[in-house]
């Protein structure tokens, strides 16, 4: 059974320990089983495409060292790369399709559940599509708006207009590489034909088609979902909130929402206010209702409602371990099939929600935004009844959670940075110019078992702001860092270098940014992006001393950020390496050569530690390519020349 989480956060550890002592399977045991994993899989080196293989390079150099069609390491390592791009944008792209088709519900129906909440976003985006506004009702613009971003999806001809919002210097090396993006389906549908049988061999050919796609979905899909939701749920604006297991309640009815598109998500928040359904969980006996979120819907509905966060992509099955969950609600992405064993265990009801998104023998309540108060009333109803259900003696809720400030976007956060007076990045820009700030980094992405428990996570940023790096975070580092109370303000005066925590005390931030969810990565973007267009910083995102990582990564969605974060032109470092190392010329690319193309480039390092000191270095490189003045205060971290 699972093995001790050593640096894992108290509430995992006691949950992780009483699935042990119970002989619950979760996903460490399941990890466990696996081991040995399949080493020419994690070299990227096996290929099932056609029915000649399935088909493997020898990695040592004795066997075989093509395919049967004559495909060699390199070929086969792209192609599978380029398919898990493609499988990461279609994610984040759907997601972002169906945020527009309810903008497009919104704006015709005016009673329809959801309505435009962000009418000054709207007139932004629509500016974006030339779209006009003046003197026009707002649904009309909404109706275009939404028909334009649905434009961006299967357009015949063009390209991703979204996309035209990165800095010009940017869009013309996309355009001269020809990896501007025409439009999100289609790039992803190349990926797909490119890489079938017999047709593109050429490593880094096949590379630049997954960037594209990868670009059509940073600045394309999830741009669009990032953008459009901004506009139907409300900006985020800075709020405080908790995170951990410990936000669940003895007393109340718990829900858990867990997936990822706030359609589902943001109106169960709402209704799970209605005074009438608070009232008949009191008729159950209960206190109230307790609502919290798994995963990147848990990011959505924290930075809009202040809901709590009950835990990251790792504690979906130990917040069922708590025995104190009535209900958990899914819609799509990283939802683990093995919840519905763990719900087996305890009177927890597990809820399926999306028709692309069923598990055999779990109850499917089929979620539509035509019916949405009313099928969002009809699962909060289902986790009242189940409460009665709960075993009181099974109930075993960790006591701890963290506080957080969670709501910051690319609008909002350097208002802050700006100080009373007026919202801009000056502040910001000067802060690095003048060595108070290194620089800035987004950590992001997802915890995997093959890390010991977010240690990756933790470490890494902890080191990044301890050396006046700025960290922007999202998904389910975001997550992590608050149940570690990185996400404090107090934080800066315990972990952060000295101009890093000037900054932090001036205008009363956490020295660690939640930005939201994984497709707000493209909050990020834009971050960059405005960081550009203030000046003194160089002419393009690849001149900036900034980085990215995800030290943990395991989605596809993961491979996708990264390739469209090179693309944009920064370094970006991940823990495990991608599956392609069994194709050197592959590996000498992406970690090499291909940073004279974007300006960007991968990196690999496990050590948290020591991947954010290479971070740091980059940062560095690119302070002094900029003639930056040195660091106004004395370096943890001194990379040796
Ligand atoms: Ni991102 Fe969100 Fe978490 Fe990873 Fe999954 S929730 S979209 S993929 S695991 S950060």
């Amino acid at each position: 059974m699972a093995k001790e989480l050593k640096y894992a956060d108290k509430a995992s550890q006691e949950m992780v320990k009483r699935a042990s002592e119970e002989n619950i399977e979760i996903v460490w045991d399941r990890y466990e089983t696996m081991q040995p994993q399949c080493g020419f899989g994690s070299l990227g080196i096996c290929c099932k495409i056609c029915n000649m293989g399935p088909c493997r390079i020898d990695p040592f150099g004795e066997g075989p060292q093509v395919g049967v069609c004559g495909a060699n390491a390199d070929t086969i390592a792209a192609r599978n790369i380029a398919r898990m791009i493609a499988g990461g944008s279609a994610a984040h792209s759907d997601h972002g399709r169906d945020i527009a088709h309810t903008l497009l519900m919104a704006a015709k129906d005016p009673n329809c559940d959801y309505k435009i909440k962000d009418e000054e976003k709207l007139k932004a985006i629509a500016a974006i599509y030339n779209i006009k506004t003046e003197g026009r009702e707002i649904n009309e613009i909404a109706k275009d708006v939404a028909l334009a971003a649905l434009e961006e999806f299967g357009r015949s001809e063009g390209e991703v207009k979204m996309a035209s919002t990165a800095p010009k210097t940017r869009i013309k090396l996309w355009r001269g590489l020809g990896i501007m993006p025409r439009a999100i389906d289609r790039e992803v549908v190349e990926i797909m034909h490119r890489t079938t049988m017999g047709v593109d061999a050429d490593y880094k050919n096949i590379i630049k088609q997954g960037m594209r796609a990868a670009l059509g979905d940073g600045w394309g899909g999830s741009m669009i979902a990032t953008e459009l939701s901004d506009v139907l749920f409300g900006s985020p604006n800075p709020l405080r909130s908790k995170a951990n297991l410990g936000v669940l309640q003895e007393d109340t009815v718990n829900v858990i929402v867990h997936g990822h598109e706030p359609t589902l998500s943001d109106i169960i928040a709402i209704v799970s206010r209605d005074e009438k359904l608070i009232a008949k969980a009191k008729e159950k006996g209960a206190k109230g209702i307790t609502l919290a979120g798994i995963c990147c819907t848990a990011n959505e509905i924290l930075m809009r409602h202040g809901i709590p966060l009950a835990g990251s992509f790792l504690q979906q099955e130990l917040a069922m371990m708590t025995g104190a969950v009535d209900l958990m609600v899914v819609d799509v992405q990283c939802v683990m099939p093995g919840l519905s064993s763990v719900a087996n265990c305890f009177h927890t009801k597990l809820v399926t929600t999306s028709p692309k998104a069923k598990i055999l023998g779990v109850d499917h309540i089929e979620f539509r935004e035509e019916d949405a108060v009313k099928i969002a009333t009809q699962i909060l109803e289902t986790a009242i009844d189940n409460f009665p259900n709960r075993n009181s003696k099974k109930v075993q809720i960790p006591k701890d959670s963290e506080q957080l400030i969670a709501g910051f976007t690319a609008e909002s956060v350097f208002n802050f940075l700006g100080g009373k007076y007026r919202a801009t990045y000056r502040p910001l820009n000067d802060a690095i110019i003048t060595g108070r700030l290194r620089g800035a980094a987004a950590v992001i992405g997802c915890s995997n078992p093959n890390f010991e428990y977010e240690e990756g996570h933790i470490k890494m940023v902890k080191e990044l702001i301890k050396n006046d790096t700025l960290v922007v975070t999202t998904g389910c580092n975001a997550v992590t860092c608050a149940k570690h109370g990185l996400l404090k303000p107090e934080a800066a005066f315990e972990y952060a270098g000295k101009g890093l925590q000037e900054i932090c005390r001036t205008v009363g931030i956490p020295p660690v940014l939640h930005l939201g969810s994984c497709v707000d990565n493209s909050r990020i973007l834009r971050v960059l992006t405005n960081i550009v267009a203030e000046g003194g910083l160089g002419d393009d995102i690849s001149d900036l001393p900034v980085a990215g990582a995800a030290p943990e990564w395991m989605s596809e969605k993961a491979v996708a950020i990264g390739f469209y974060v090179v693309a944009t032109g920064v370094y970006t470092m991940i823990g495990h390496p991608l599956p392609m190392m069994g194709s050197k010329n592959l590996y000498k690319y992406l970690t090499e050569e291909i940073e004279k193309e974007t300006g960007g480039k991968w990196a690999f390092e496990l050590d948290p530690v020591e991947a954010a000191h290479k971070m740091l270095k980059h940062i560095d490189k690119k302070r002094k390519a900029l003639k930056l003045k040195p660091m106004m205060y004395e370096q943890a971290f001194k990379p040796q020349e």
